[in-house]
């Protein structure tokens, strides 16, 4: 059978809680169409996300890679189409802040998503869940740990299909904070898990 390593982010910023660790902690373990799911989460810590994500990379040595993020605010499941190479804004977990950085000195400008995207996003509007595109990711962590993943497959050659969706906020994130559309924990999993059948 082959394997899905599924990562997730803890809360950051503003948040309290993020639905991304939750997903990832509850799909762990589970069989969902061809692929043994493995959950990690990861720290939002620009000195340890990328290391541990691919760390867990070359443990579980996975057919797929899908990491989760939560990007408050979105109002559909967006599979990102790239990663940039430049961190720049908010401060993580520990107070770190990157302004116009570049991430790998000698990686190319931007890695696009391994994984089928407008596939993915054909499949979750046809099971009615409100899904799009994003063009970008932004240049916060889910960014970087995204490019350092493609980069990571890239330098060793590796048909392994990786990429980034964001996710928008659960409910319990919109009734702690105003005026962010929000969706119920159930369908952000069920989200997740068509994406992950859509897969070959
Ligand atoms: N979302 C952030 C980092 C952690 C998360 O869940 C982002 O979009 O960069």
């Amino acid at each position: 059978m082959k394997k899905c390593l599924l990562t997730g982010f803890v809360p950051f910023l503003d948040f309290k809680v993020n639905p991304t660790e939750e997903i990832a902690r509850a799909l762990d373990g589970k069989v969902i169409g061809n692929y043994k799911i493995v959950g990690k989460i990861l720290p939002v810590e620009f000195k340890e996300t990328a290391n541990q994500a691919i760390g867990y990379y070359e443990e579980v040595k996975p057919d797929a890679v899908i990491m989760l993020g939560l990007a408050g605010g979105r109002s559909k499941i967006t599979p990102e189409r790239i990663a940039i190479n430049c961190s720049d804004g908010a401060p993580d977990n520990t107070g770190v802040t990157f302004q116009d950085a570049t991430i790998e000195e000698k990686g190319p400008a931007g890695y696009f998503s391994t994984l089928p995207i407008r596939h993915i996003v054909n499949v979750l509007q046809e099971k009615g869940y409100p899904a799009q595109i994003s063009n970008t990711a932004g240049a916060y962590l889910c960014n970087f740990v995204k490019y350092k993943m493609l980069h990571h497959i890239q330098i060793r050659q590796d048909k392994v299909k990786a990429g980034f969706v964001h996710i928008p906020a659960s409910h319990e994130i919109a009734i702690q904070q105003q005026a962010l559309p929000s969706w119920s924990k159930h369908d952000l999993e069920e989200a997740i898990i068509t994406i992950i059948e859509s897969l070959d």
